[in-house]
């Protein structure tokens, strides 16, 4: 047996620390994860070599504790505030063994988005249900749908079926002969945005679906479920049977929304010919930016013993500067 046999280890020197975070724009105010990012730190000693920090001693710190927090673990949240000035510092400072090294400085920047509803759920939409439309453009936006028929969603059959989250079919359907129901059913619906201005192209679709969906807006698609890969056309079986309807939830980037009008459209598919329901509604939220705006502000001292939202208190010694913000 070979006893290895090490000296005593020189103390390591922390010599730099340089902070990183996995994002630099973060968004407040919608569904989701874009109000959250992660530091993580790496360090250096006197030979530049790169030093294991998970052991080591971190304190956070921002110049903007009203506009972020900063947990233990490092994950920035950013709080919906509308604030005008929207950039925060942080910094780290590391202890690490007798070493105390503080990193540089990074930037965040926080836009704070509301989210605007464009489509309800239970709206009319407008339905082709003769089976295979054969015309390819059927999602665009100046597809002549003047033939089709209206009905109020919940879409689908039978009139029994129901969805926790949608309630009960309002309007039913055709489908064929029930022995050989047609594959695809298509659904249109336009909706207005006056002014694009702010519209961050992101967005949240929530839908009720039975058994699959591929999602268009303005003729490009935007959310497929439970539909194979590939080209979709009329005979494309939805991947898999549902019992009941699921309801999703995507979150989507880079939305083409474009002012004036705009049409989302759905085609859901069936898993099979002999498949006894069909089901069909969804919300759609898109976020717009909030560019808050100063309304009113004072510089306010205790000598008038003043209160802020009847929690805030003024000590004796302090002067808090105060805005008001606008944010609609
Ligand atoms: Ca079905």
């Amino acid at each position: 047996m070979q006893l290895m046999v090490r000296a005593p280890a020189e103390p390591v020197v922390l010599k730099t620390v340089t902070l990183n975070i996995d994002k630099e724009d973060l968004v407040a105010g919608v569904q989701g994860d874009r109000n959250k990012a992660q530091l993580s730190l790496s360090g250096t000693d006197n030979s530049d070599q790169s030093i294991d920090l998970s052991q080591a001693l971190v304190t956070y710190y921002t110049n903007r504790p009203d506009l972020i927090s900063i947990d233990s673990d490092g994950v920035v949240t950013a709080n919906y505030l509308a604030s005008p000035d929207t950039t925060a510092e942080i910094w780290a400072v590391v202890k690490y063994w007798n070493c105390v090294v503080m990193s540089d400085r990074i930037e965040v920047n926080i836009s704070f988005v509301n989210d605007v509803l464009l489509v309800d759920q239970g709206e009319d939409w407008l339905y082709f249900d003769q089976g295979d439309i054969k015309n390819s453009q059927w999602m665009e936006p100046d597809f002549n749908d003047s033939t089709w028929k209206t009905g109020s969603a919940p879409l689908g059959y039978p009139n029994t079926f129901e969805s926790s989250d949608f309630g009960r079919i309002s309007t039913v359907v055709g489908y064929g002969s029930s022995s050989s129901k047609y594959t695809t059913t298509y659904f249109r619906k336009k909706f207005s945005i006056d002014n694009l201005s702010g519209f961050t192209k992101t967005g949240t679709i929530k839908f009720g679906v039975d058994d699959g969906v591929v999602l268009y807006l303005n003729g490009q698609e935007i959310a497929r479920y439970n539909m194979p890969s590939g080209t979709i056309s009329y005979s494309t079986k939805a991947s898999n049977a549902l019992q009941n309807s699921e309801t999703v939830t995507v979150t989507l980037d880079n939305l083409p929304l474009v002012k004036g009008e705009n049409v989302i459209a759905a085609e859901v598919h069936q898993q099979s010919s002999s498949s006894s329901d069909l089901f069909w509604d969804m919300t759609f939220h898109a976020g717009k930016e909030v560019k808050p705006e100063i309304i009113h502000s004072a510089m306010l001292t205790a000598d008038n013993n003043v209160v802020l939202k009847k929690s805030v208190n003024i000590t004796p010694t302090v002067k808090a500067f105060v805005s008001i913000y606008n944010i609609l």
